[in-house]
């Protein structure tokens, strides 16, 4: 990768703005903001263990799931950066089952904010990566009103700009605003996100596949096809593949994304529709993914083309190196037709 020129994130997002010939400049507070969060969580993350962040709040989430005190953290200190911003007219959160006004101290914006404030959370402990994931649309609902959740339920195709930030050896900031996808490493001497990736570009075929192969047994048999094939030793294919799954979607598909791979979610015949949520996981994924020239769907449709039904919508995903993707979703075709 060519040495990058000495840039902050502020200055990145400023110098895009001149591509969008509308642009007020709203979109880079946004993300300015956004940024801020991502400093105060990485500082959190990184101490959590001295300053007794780890653990349990003793709470279970709309889904049910125990959160975890950064989950919490994550979250609040992601709504206190955002709320009076005067650049949303809503948010909504992995957190949060309703929608987030903005309080009535504030004008609202036109924007709207979807984000997952601490992906892969059951990892913090363990002092694994993890993540926030965001996603950010232009409001559809009339201006200077509450933001409703139709503003939230939008085609991932209408997103104007997502991203996340991997917390791990160090804190990265990965963001697309339909212009290529950029990466911004946090110099913790002085506080600023440093570019460190420009328009990064995602290998067409890899040699690396994700995904939790303990639940092999509930596959699609396309999909348990298309693992024994990546198995299989075949030079010209660079074949077996290497199998690496951290358990923590945004640092599985940050190495996915800088050393091409394919990460699976798929659904099986326990869960329907897979695990990962539509609005704050895969639709800012999958537009990353597809800005880096590679591809995300759920096996047979865009991930991005999905009709949104519900705020919390679970969604199987197949993303990262196009062939790859291209791939396995013949495979699982194939094995319908023999069952048609
Ligand atoms: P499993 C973490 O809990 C998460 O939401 C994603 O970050 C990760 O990719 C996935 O779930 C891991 O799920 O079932 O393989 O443990």
């Amino acid at each position: 990768m060519a040495k990058q020129k000495f840039m902050t994130l502020g200055r990145h997002i400023i110098e895009g703005e001149k591509l969008h010939p509308h642009a007020t400049g709203e979109l880079s507070h946004l993300l300015r903001d956004l940024s801020l969060a991502a400093k105060v969580i990485s500082l959190e993350v990184n101490k959590a263990g001295l300053v007794d962040l780890l653990g349990f709040t003793g709470d279970n989430n709309v889904h049910g799931e125990q959160v975890k005190k950064l989950d919490l953290f994550a979250h609040n200190m992601l709504i206190r950066a955002m709320d009076h911003g005067e650049h949303l007219c809503v948010m909504a959160s992995e957190e949060e089952e309703n929608i987030i006004h903005i309080s009535k101290k504030h004008k609202v914006g036109k924007y709207v904010l979807l984000f997952d404030p601490l992906d892969g959370s059951s990892n913090i402990d363990a002092n694994v990566s993890i993540g926030t994931i965001f996603s950010i649309y232009k409001r559809i609902s009339p201006d200077n009103t509450p933001g409703t959740m139709e503003d939230c339920l939008q085609l991932g195709l209408k997103q104007v700009a997502a991203g996340y930030v991997v917390y791990g050896s160090s804190t990265i900031l990965v963001y697309t605003a339909g212009h290529g996808v950029h990466a911004f490493t946090l110099d913790p001497s002085f506080g600023e996100f440093l570019l460190s990736y420009e328009d990064i570009q995602i290998p067409k075929k890899s040699k690396i596949y994700s995904i939790n192969e303990g639940n092999y047994l509930y596959w699609h048999k396309g999909l348990k096809n298309y693992i024994k094939y990546l198995q299989d030793e075949d030079k010209n294919t660079q074949r077996p593949y290497s199998s690496r799954y951290i358990g923590s979607m945004v640092a599985d598909i940050h190495r996915n994304l800088l050393y091409g791979g394919i990460f699976m979610y798929p659904a099986d015949s326990r869960n329907a529709h897979g695990k990962l949520r539509l609005m704050y996981e895969c639709n800012p994924i999958a537009y990353i993914i597809e800005q880096a020239g590679g591809r995300a769907s759920d096996g047979k449709k865009r991930i991005l083309e999905i009709q949104p039904e519900t705020l919390h919508q679970r969604t199987p995903i197949f993303c990262g190196s196009e062939e790859d993707v291209l791939m396995v979703e013949k495979f699982m075709a194939e094995e319908d037709k023999v069952k048609a």
